[in-house]
Order: C-alpha cells, then sequence, then structure tokens
C-alpha cells in the first residue's frame, strides 16, 4: 500500500491548523519571534506542501521586542467562509494570552489585513461557522472555578470582527487538572465536536474531546478520552508528544488531522513540535483518530486523494533528496569539497528534500529571499541584505549580541534534519575582539552556540567556538585563520554538533569541537521551539561600522542510515 513519511512538515513549526476550500488545503503554524510571522502553506493531497507566504509578514504589525523566543505570536487557527479566509492567533508574553486577534485575506497568499484585537482571554483561539451562518470563537483561559483551565467561547460578529454577546464556559476537559488546550469546534449530523489537547505539550499530550447538541453547550466528556496520545507508548515509540489536532476532510469524504509530535533521540528532541498527518474516521460518538493502530506513524497509508493524484509514488523513499526540480537525487553532502575552492558547485534549481518529495525542506546552495528565512522579533532588513542574485547577504554588525532580547543582525532557517551539514563561506575583518560574525546553531537567546570570525587581543583573526548557557558565554575552541574569508561548517547528527573551519586554500578541515545534540534540545534550553542554523554579526553592545559578507550557505540532509 502507498505510503507517505511522517512528520509532513519537518522542523518547528508547532501547533498546526487546517482548512479546506474546494480541492485545496492551506495549513498554519505558530511562530513564535519569528519574523515574519505565522507561516502558510497549501498542498493539493495533504501529503506534499508548499509555503505559500506568512500571514504576518509586514513590520510593526505586533511588538515582538522584548520577548523570550518562546514568546510571541501562538497557535493560530485557519478557516474559510463565504470568500473570505480567516487566521486567528494570540500574542504571548511571559507564556500567557496578551492579545488575541484576527486577521483576514480573499487571497491565502495575501496580502492579509492588519491584525484586528479581539477581547479575548487566554490562548489558542479558534473559529467555527455554524449552518446559520452565525460565527464562534473558541479558546481556552484560567478557570473561573475549579479548572485549572477552561474552554469558553463567545459569538464572533463578522461585519465588525467584534466578540459580541455572553461568554459561554464550555468545558474544563476529561483529564482533571492537565490544563485543556487548543480547542477546535465541528459539527457533524447536528452534534457538536469539541476537539482539546489535555497533558500540557510534552510527554503526557493527548487528545480529548466532548460534544453537544447545541453549539454553546452544555457539552459532555467524549468518554473515549483520550482518543488520540502516545503518553504510554514507552521510549521505543519514535513519535512522541502527540496532540493539539485539527481536522479536516477531503472533497472525496476522506477525514484527516494535523497534529504535533517530536522525534526524540534518548529522551530529548533539537527539531521543534513537527507537523504529523493521521487518518481519521468518524462514529456516532465521534472522531477516531488512526482506526488501524491507534498511533502516529512515520509511514502512514496515503490519503486516496494523494495516490489518485500522484505522479508516481509521492512518497520518496527516506533519505533521498530531490536536487532540481525533476526529482534526480543529490549525492549526500561532499565532506570534503565538491568545488575548486572547496565550495560546493553553482547551483542549479533550488533544491528541496521534503519527507515526500515536496518543498517542505529546502537543501543545498540557500537563496535568502526563499520564505523559510527568519530573522528574531522584526524585520533585520536594514542590516541583514541579500545579495541582488539572492545567493549571499551583508551583514552590518549590530551591537545586540544573540543573547538580547531585541532584533539582533541575525537570519536563521529551521534545522528540519536530525544528520545535517551546514556549510558557508564568509568575509569578515574585525577590528577588536568584540566584533564577531559567523555561523548560529540558535535554540533559544541563553541557549546557543556560534562558530564566528574575530580577532584576539593581538589583532590576530581566528575563528571561535562560543557556547552560551543560562546566561553565560564560555569559549570552547579556537583557530587562528590567515585571511579573513574562510569556510565554517556544523555538522549534526544523532550524537552531536560538530564545528569545522577551512581556510578557501587548505585542502583540510579543521575541526574544533564536537558539542553533544543534547545541548540544543528542548528539553535542556526549555520553552517551546525547535533548533534554528543562521547567520549573524555583532559588537557586543557597541557601535560599529564593521560588515561581513556571506558568499553563500548551504545545507545538506545526511541520508538517515536505517535502523
Ligand atoms: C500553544 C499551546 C501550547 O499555544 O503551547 O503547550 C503553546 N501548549 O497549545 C505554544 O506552542
Amino acid at each position: 500500500m502507498p505510503a507517505f513519511r511522517n512528520p509532513v512538515l519537518p522542523g518547528c513549526y508547532p501547533d498546526a491548523s487546517i482548512c479546506r476550500v474546494g480541492e485545496d488545503f492551506y495549513l498554519v503554524t505558530s511562530s513564535f519571534t519569528y519574523f515574519p510571522g505565522l507561516p502558510l502553506f497549501h498542498s493539493r493531497d495533504l501529503v506534499r506542501w508548499r509555503q505559500l507566504t506568512h500571514v504576518l509578514d509586514r513590520p510593526g504589525l505586533l511588538t515582538l521586542e522584548g520577548l523570550d523566543v518562546s514568546d510571541g505570536v501562538w497557535a493560530p487557527t485557519i478557516r474559510h467562509h463565504d470568500g473570505t479566509f480567516y487566521v486567528v492567533s494570540t500574542l504571548a508574553v511571559n507564556r500567557q494570552g496578551s492579545l488575541t486577534f484576527v486577521v483576514t485575506a480573499d487571497d491565502p497568499a495575501g496580502p492579509w489585513s492588519d491584525p484586528v484585537p479581539l477581547e479575548a482571554e487566554g490562548i489558542d483561539p479558534s473559529l467555527f461557522f455554524d449552518d446559520d451562518g452565525r460565527c464562534w470563537l473558541t479558546a481556552c483561559r484560567d478557570a473561573v472555578q475549579g479548572g485549572p483551565g477552561e474552554l469558553w467561547m463567545r459569538e464572533l460578529d463578522l461585519d465588525r470582527l467584534k466578540l459580541v454577546g455572553p461568554t459561554h464556559v464550555l468545558w474544563q476537559g476529561a483529564v482533571r487538572g492537565a490544563w485543556v488546550e487548543a480547542p477546535h469546534l465541528y459539527k457533524r449530523n447536528g452534534v457538536y465536536h469539541l476537539i482539546a489537547a489535555e497533558g500540557g505539550t510534552e510527554s503526557n499530550h493527548s487528545v480529548t474531546a466532548a460534544r453537544s447538541g447545541t453549539v454553546t453547550g452544555p457539552y459532555v466528556t467524549d468518554p473515549r478520552s483520550p482518543l488520540l496520545t502516545h503518553r504510554h507508548r514507552g521510549p521505543g515509540e519514535p513519535i512522541h508528544n502527540v496532540g493539539h489536532a485539527d481536522l479536516v476532510d477531503t472533497p472525496v469524504g476522506e477525514w484527516w488531522a494535523v497534529t504535533l509530535g517530536v522525534r526524540p533521540i534518548a529522551g530529548t528532541h533539537t527539531l521543534g513540535r513537527e507537523v504529523f498527518l493521521v487518518p481519521v474516521t468518524w462514529t456516532a460518538h465521534g472522531p477516531v483518530f488512526a482506526p488501524e493502530t491507534g498511533a502516529v506513524r512515520l509511514s502512514e497509508r496515503l490519503p486516496s486523494i494523494a495516490s489518485a493524484q500522484s505522479d508516481g509514488d509521492p512518497a520518496t523513499p527516506a533519505g533521498q533528496a530531490h536536487s532540481g526540480p525533476d526529482g534526480d537525487t543529490a549525492a549526500p553532502i561532499d565532506r570534503t569539497h565538491s568545488g575548486p575552492n572547496g565550495d560546493p558547485a553553482a547551483p542549479s534549481g533550488r533544491a528541496h528534500s521534503g519527507p515526500n518529495g515536496d518543498t517542505a525542506a529546502p537543501i543545498g546552495r540557500a537563496h535568502f529571499g526563499g520564505l523559510e528565512w527568519n530573522s528574531l522579533r522584526g524585520p533585520a532588513g536594514d542590516r541583514v541584505r541579500p545579495t541582488a542574485d539572492g545567493s549571499g547577504l551583508d551583514i552590518d554588525l549590530a551591537p545586540e549580541p544573540l543573547s538580547s532580547t531585541g532584533v539582533p543582525a541575525f537570519l536563521g532557517r529551521r534545522q528540519q534534519h536530525v544528520r545535517f551539514g551546514a556549510r558557508t563561506r564568509i568575509s569578515f575583518a574585525a577590528t577588536r575582539p568584540s566584533e564577531e560574525a559567523g555561523l548560529a546553531v540558535f535554540q533559544h537567546q541563553d541557549h546557543h552556540a556560534t562558530l564566528a570570525l574575530t580577532v584576539d587581543a593581538d589583532g590576530q583573526a581566528q575563528a571561535v567556538l562560543t557556547v552560551r548557557e543560562a546566561g553565560t558565554s564560555t569559549r570552547q575552541a579556537s583557530v587562528p585563520v590567515s585571511t579573513g574569508e574562510v569556510l565554517l561548517a556544523v555538522d549534526g547528527d544523532e550524537a552531536g554538533y560538530t564545528f569545522r573551519v577551512k581556510d578557501p586554500t587548505a585542502a583540510q578541515w579543521i575541526s574544533l569541537a564536537r558539542i553533544e545534540r543534547s545541548f540544543f534540545s528542548t528539553e535542556r534550553a526549555g520553552g517551546f521551539v525547535g533548533v534554528y542554523l543562521g547567520l549573524y554579526a555583532t559588537a557586543n553592545g557597541h557601535a560599529s561600522a564593521g560588515r561581513a559578507r556571506v558568499h553563500w550557505f548551504e545545507y545538506q540532509p545526511e541520508p538517515e542510515t536505517a535502523g
């Protein structure tokens, strides 16, 4: 039976929401403090996804400066009604919902409206359009009584984009004491089905449900809850933290759900919460998740619309990267060099290695105009500028170091494979030791590593590996470099991240150090996000006229070794 690979969207894409318009599926995910915000993807078969845009793609829409990296834009919901797309989401500050807003568009590719604030407390807003044309917003908040959390609802006046009427408390969850969140409402055969997440977004995460004959309730707990969880599946299970689901039907009447999950190794994960696809069927009681196995699987049977559409098997075998639009396979990353000066060969078409042969995971030579590239807490545009052909970057040194909660001179993309290689050729001449520019493996403003060009106290150019943890930066290793132009590399695998430097004229790479993989894990750093790989430049609190030139950047997945 033809199958597809999960996660359908690898890397840090948590809290996915999905809707269908005709034969087109649209999906949005949380984006926290990364800019632009709320990535929006399109698919015709639920398996292969292509990013269309970001819903929050203009400066100044929301204030992210000052926020911890895991605060910011949380858990959106996308719905379509009467020719209009709606996205509701919450700006979280100090892990609390501070502003819930709605944005709209006629075309999912944009332009999207500016955020319209809603008088809504809590987090995880969702929209439900009832048969009578009324629209209801649901969300979760601290419980007024009992709890700890509760789901509530108010009507949304679509003309004024304003919440109206009374607040209805719907439900406090199936598993008392486990914080109920991420509500979504569906109607089937006159019954309202409320689906939620419980247990928190870590190992006890789960999907629970309640139902009612009236939209405003009362809602009765579905005794089958939890309907989906991996909390009981033990360390041998490759997927964990499953929960936070949104359901969608296909044009041929099949139902599927997107849910988040992580792929831990030895109990820790670095890629963040990813998007998994799971089949759903319905009974009179409600939805049945993964009816065949009761679990989310790395390899799952294809939606019938996918097999119907497949021009040959869309489920590309694991690890085979597409290197060009015509899908021929790229050789695994060449650790030595593949160009005359250690540069990889000039790129032909943009290469992708989505799990199912789609463009969900851009690989190869970077095009810095690509949608996969994000800055932190706002546009870095005035300091970080792609070159004319998009293959390089000019980065003006910013006072803000990566440890700040401002807008550092940083541009990064999600790590989307545990085994990967990232390399860059960079030119920078520091004038003093506080000036640096280079590669970053970024998990959190207080939890990251940098491999950068700088100078020592005598002005000698050197490449330095620095690790920051819990507010302290520690130099791990350094090597003098003869010129201001070097190749920097970081390779990751199940064991760790290896940092290397190469002088363009030298034959060999110099390995500086390897940092254990779990250092970059969410379990170690805390928060809600996964690893970003990026380029940055800072003068560590000082003003500087310094500028770094990134000649190219390359990201390649390593074929996952079977077993
Ligand atoms: C999201 C909520 C959650 O809003 O984490 O732990 C938040 N659960 O559902 C951020 O991803």
